[in-house]
């Protein structure tokens, strides 16, 4: 039995009850112990006290990256530093990383989080987890991992790379759950098939994949490929790693958010106006557990929606749509706003492409261009120049149809794009070197 799994079915009175209670120790214990909360809830006019009912919560100020930033490194925590057992980073590609730390308790709170998580996805005691996600500071090893003891399944601590021996432990361990992000686990895919290994001879389920945008169309590559069950687990440093929300083995639509430890919020990003269930906007998160690194209406960037609608697995938490993109992800080109979900899509309605891409945007006399690389497959790669010519015209059509702009595509032999051994490497704007 995993504990608190009970919270997940519970009448939506009893857990508001539960949310605002926690909600209110938890501004106590940010305004009491970090100067920046304190500050901010000052300038805002407010006190916790202030904070009577969940609707109170449009009073209170939104935390962004940047204020992370400038509490670089550990001036966010709300313990002392002999209270802080565990430290993690964010990569930092787009700048300096963010630092978060967890007390004791909270490594425990995580890992129960991430049990129930892997137990949504499919998991159970006796499973074996092929555990793919990085080990570092990135929180995708070693989240994975806790959940997976506490779950009581094994778990095989291989990590990202060398995957020629992932491979090899996977045809001789038998594990039933692959961990992985998306990009890796198609990666996975491509170095057993060299090796001539196939997965459908092998004993996977379930995959629990996550840490990157990927679309639907990509779920049913991997799940071809890969002979499994993939659902899509979301989560971020900032508000703990993964375990924040995830999909459920029997409806695979839209991941459930643990929202008896995070309370999830929608809000316009350029008028911070929350937005009802259905309308897609910024992803904001509050935390109602923590103790290192509590987390007020924290911006994630993260754009998608929410819905309220039952689940057939049971479940009353609300369920957040596939995060198709970061606001900050978003590619201006030639003044059209384009992510690279979109583009994604479009490449996987075309038959005989990958599932690997890139987006290189360059400015060529002060003008945006964007070249779409795309590998396509193994079986369409002939000598025939002429059908390739076909399928460029055909997708860079699609394109502009679609999205409104017009990009360069060259199609590329299989394997030429970088693989990646965790987060995948969609776009390279030259633009801002
Ligand atoms: O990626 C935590 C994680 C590890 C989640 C393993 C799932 C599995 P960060 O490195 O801090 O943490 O990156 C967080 O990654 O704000 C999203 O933009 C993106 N992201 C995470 N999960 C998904 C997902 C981990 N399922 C950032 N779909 C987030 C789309 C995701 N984007």
């Amino acid at each position: 039995m995993i504990h608190d799994i009970e919270y997940e079915t519970m009448p939506r009175e009893a857990l508001e009850a539960i949310q605002l209670r926690r909600l209110q120790t938890t501004l106590e214990r940010v305004y009491a112990n970090v100067p920046f909360y304190r500050q901010k809830f000052q300038a805002a006019g407010i006190v916790p006290s202030d904070i009577k009912r969940l609707e109170d919560m449009n009073r209170i100020p939104f935390t962004t990256k940047q204020d992370l930033r400038d509490n670089y490194p550990f001036n966010m925590f709300a313990v002392p530093m002999d209270n802080v057992v565990r430290i993690h980073a964010s990569s930092g590609t787009t700048g300096q990383p963010t630092v978060v730390g967890y007390t004791s308790r909270d490594v425990g709170t995580w890992s129960t989080l991430m049990a129930r998580a892997l137990a949504a996805g499919g998991a159970g005691r006796g499973d074996i987890i092929h555990n793919a996600y990085g080990y570092g500071l990135f929180t995708g090893g070693l989240g994975v991992h806790y959940g997976a003891e506490r779950l009581g399944a094994s778990v095989i601590p291989v990590s990202g790379g060398n995957t020629k021996r992932q491979v090899v432990i996977m045809r001789d361990f038998g594990p039933t759950i692959l961990t992985a992000t998306p990009s890796y686990a198609l990666h996975l895919a491509e170095v057993a098939e060299e090796m001539g290994v196939s997965f459908n001879s092998l004993n996977f389920k379930f995959g629990i994949f996550g840490a990157e945008p990927w679309s639907e169309k990509m779920r049913g590559e991997i799940e071809r490929k890969l002979n499994l069950t993939a659902v899509d687990i979301y989560g971020l440093s900032e508000v703990m790693g993964p375990g924040v929300a995830i999909e459920c083995h029997e409806a695979k639509k839209g991941l459930h958010v643990f929202e008896d430890h995070f309370i999830p919020e929608i809000v316009d990003p350029n008028t911070l106006e929350p937005l009802p269930y259905g309308t897609t906007g910024e992803l904001v998160f509050t935390s109602l557990t923590k103790e290192a690194f509590p987390v007020i209406r924290y911006r994630t960037r993260d754009i998608t929606s929410l819905t309220p609608e039952p689940c057939i697995c049971g479940r009353t938490h609300v369920r957040m749509n596939r995060v198709t993109g970061r606001s900050d992800d978003m590619l201006i080109i030639r003044g059209v706003n384009v992510f690279p979900s979109q583009i994604e899509s479009v490449l996987m309605e075309t038959d005989d492409v990958a599932p690997h891409y890139q987006l290189v945007v360059d400015r060529e006399d002060n003008l945006d261009v964007l070249t779409v690389m795309v590998e396509v497959d193994e079986r369409s790669f002939t000598d025939e120049v002429k059908g390739l010519q076909q399928m460029e015209r055909r997708i860079t059509k699609n394109i502009k149809e679609l999205l409104g702009v017009s990009a360069r595509v060259k199609l590329v032999e299989p394997k030429a794009i970088a693989r990646s051994q965790g987060k995948a490497v969609r776009v390279v704007d030259n633009r801002k070197i």
